[in-house]
């Protein structure tokens, strides 16, 4: 194996995860994902459009917002930061979830 392919393996190795949105829940609620991971978010209600609003706990980052997210639409988010990350939907506050990254 040579030097340059060994360097590759980190983005090989990362992965995209999906949270799936319907009836009015992120499904799931928590995942776990590893530093450079992405998730994405997949509104699968039939008419009901939300959002994602995420925020890394204890931090003062901005919170980073989908906007509407209409049936079918996806949005998606690569975390390079260790922590958990909170989000909520914006028009529905009362659904909530988080993402956990890991090492
Ligand atoms: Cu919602």
């Amino acid at each position: 194996m040579s030097a340059f392919s060994f360097l590759l393996v980190p983005d090989l190795a990362a992965e995209t995860i999906k949270v799936e949105i319907y009836k009015y829940q992120y499904h799931p609620k928590v995942v776990q994902v590893r530093v450079g991971d992405t998730v994405r978010w997949v509104n699968r209600e039939r008419r009901q459009y939300h959002s994602v609003q995420l925020h890394r706990d204890g931090s003062d980052d901005e919170s980073l917002d989908s906007g509407y997210l209409f049936p079918q639409e996806q949005w998606e988010q690569t975390f390079t930061q260790l922590g958990r990350y909170s989000y909520l939907c914006g028009p529905h506050p009362d659904m909530s979830g988080r993402v956990e990254v890991v090492e």
